[in-house]
């Protein structure tokens, strides 16, 4: 084979080299990956959406064939519309079929994805689109009860790079979808494995969120090692429950792992017990991914009864802690193995094994994909702890990224210089080398496995006019595990304002309704630590104090 001559980008050329005499990066990309499953099994089913159930109609059911067919003339669509290789394509869309169709159409013609959720708004649309220069932005007409063909209006009127604004469904002002697809045509400049596949959103700790390049080697990687660990064959079939475009459903092993071992991939619409239970039945579903609430929920409805969910092998859980409590109710509850998923969208994953002794199962968060992932637990000055010890955990690896996207100043703070991405994990070593996930050292609270950057939610409050000061910190919840709470200074001339205002001010800002805070307290100065900064430690045992005071406890949410 002939090597390639340019390098992934980030990844110095002795690593590069490494990785691929290790036979980890494999010189593929997504594109041919899927020709060469719909070469070889094309009446396979892919992918099952039950979106239409809700109306009578019948679940669409894709094969490989059909899949990778409407790839190529989606395509051929997108270069005929101008979109090319190098070029930015906001994709914000529910759990629907059209979105591998849409995502393998661009990975052929090498343009890159940016994944939204489906929860962003205005504001973090606004900063993908005008970050990326993208050239187009991708949508549904309309989901649970929101419409997306309005936001893409506003947005549109504001990003001049935005050419393109494609709708699955009804399109309103813009073109819908269903018109793009062409005769496919011979692709010139296809992407090369080392290339950039598509940029993933970080949880973040910073003001705006910050985009991570994966390319095709390293994301392939990913895929077929955690096939391999979590037991993903061909006959698997899975249950994509969490919003698609998330690095945890999307590649751990999620539904691109399940497509790389030509298994199944079945869309849930919702997440609830009442949507998935059924189709965990009806579908044969093996393995499925969740947060932690969201498994709570789960093992508590499964004592009803209602559903056969004897078809489930493996559930994993991550995205944030699962507490040894609720992890040892999953196998009595569901009838499964609990993987524990220790992840993050810049690269390294963690994983229980299947065979792990249940007490490793339930206590800590797993242990790396690969042999080569390098795991430091260091101290503040970076200097390593000895065996056991709790500090930060600080990674490299061949599917851990070596830095951000067009963020040179945030890089030298999030990777050492040796490229070791600092994760912000809190975190021990057991003998076995095994993580366990001890806190956090950045600056975010973790709502349940959604991220909220306490500085973007600063940012919106200090635009309110009687706001002179804040600061926002994670308060304790049984059920998310953590909400936010923002400590508000008001400005000695204000007039009073309730915290509604403030959470009304911050919805109104146009941001995903996950950030707007939970609980906002009025203080007249912040504590502070012993060089004079805000000390958020005090804040958050001040609110978690205050919320095990019986009265406030009765009185929260
Ligand atoms: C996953 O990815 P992100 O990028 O949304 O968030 C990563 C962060 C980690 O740095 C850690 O702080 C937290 O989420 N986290 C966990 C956890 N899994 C993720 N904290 C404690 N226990 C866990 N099991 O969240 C993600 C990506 C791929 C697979 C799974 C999760």
């Amino acid at each position: 084979m002939i090597q390639p001559t340019i390098d992934a980008p980030g990844y110095p050329a002795e690593f590069a080299e490494r990785y691929r005499a290790a036979g980890y990066w494999r010189g593929e990309t997504f594109g041919q990956m899927l020709r060469e499953r719909a070469d070889r099994h094309p009446d396979r089913v892919a992918v099952v959406d039950p979106t239409g159930t809700a109306h009578g109609e019948e679940a669409r059911r894709w094969t490989y064939g059909e899949l990778d067919a409407r790839a190529d003339r989606m395509a051929a669509g997108f270069l005929a519309h101008g979109i090319g290789k190098g070029d930015r394509v906001v994709v914000q869309l529910p759990n629907v079929a059209e979105f591998f169709e849409v995502i393998f159409a661009l990975f052929r013609i090498g343009a890159l994805p940016v994944f939204a959720l489906p929860a962003h708004r205005d504001t973090e649309i606004r900063h993908f689109c005008a970050f990326t220069e993208a050239a187009a932005y991708i949508v549904a007409d309309v989901a649970e009860g929101y419409d997306y063909r309005v936001l893409a209006g506003r947005i549109r009127a504001d990003v001049p790079t935005l050419r393109h604004v494609f709708v699955v469904g009804e399109p309103g002002e813009h073109t819908a979808l269903a018109d793009v697809p062409a005769d496919p045509v011979v692709i010139e400049d296809a992407p090369a494995p080392h290339e950039l596949a598509f940029l993933q959103l970080s949880g973040g700790s910073t003001g705006v969120p910050k985009l991570i390049p994966r390319t095709h080697d390293d994301y392939l990687y990913s895929l077929w090692g955690s096939n391999e660990i979590c037991g993903v064959d061909e006959h698997s079939v899975y249950l994509c429950a969490l919003p698609a475009a998330h690095n945890f459903p999307l590649s751990s092993p999620g539904t691109l792992g399940a497509l790389y071992a030509g298994a199944r991939v079945v869309l849930a619409p919702r997440p609830s017990p009442d949507v998935a239970f059924p189709l965990i039945e009806r579908e044969g579903v093996t393995l499925t991914g969740l947060v932690p609430p969201l498994a709570l929920v789960w093992t508590e409805a499964a004592a009803a009864g209602e559903h056969d969910l004897s078809s489930l092998d493996v559930l994993l859980v991550g995205g944030a802690k699962f507490s040894e409590e609720a992890a040892r109710r999953v196998r009595p509850a569901l009838g499964c193995t609990l993987q524990q998923v220790f992840g993050m969208a810049e690269g390294l994953v963690n994983y229980t094994r299947l065979d792990d002794p249940e007490e490793t199962i339930v206590t800590t968060q797993g242990r790396p994909i690969s042999p080569d992932d390098e795991i430091r637990v260091v101290d503040d000055a970076d200097e390593d702890l000895p065996p056991g010890a709790t500090g930060h955990l600080l990674t490299r690896g061949p599917y851990t990224i070596r830095g951000y996207w067009r963020a040179p100043e945030h890089n030298a703070a999030s990777f050492t210089a040796d490229g070791f991405y600092r994760t912000g994990d809190v975190v021990r070593l057991t003998a076995t080398g095994h993580i366990v996930v001890e806190g956090r050292a950045k600056d975010q609270i973790n709502r349940g496995g959604e991220k909220v950057a306490a500085e973007e939610i600063e940012n919106h409050i200090l635009a309110h006019p009687s706001v002179h000061d804040v600061a926002v910190v994670s308060m304790p919840d049984d059920y998310l595990g953590e909400r936010t709470c923002a400590y508000v200074v008001l400005r000695e001339e204000a007039e009073p304002v309730r915290s509604v205002a403030i959470r009304k001010f911050v919805r109104e800002r146009g941001l995903a309704a996950f950030k707007v805070p939970d609980r906002v307290e009025f203080v007249d100065a912040f504590p502070q630590t012993g060089i004079g900064k805000v000390s958020k430690k005090d804040l958050r045992a001040a609110i978690a104090a205050r919320l095990r005071e019986p009265a406030v406890a009765a009185t929260q949410h």
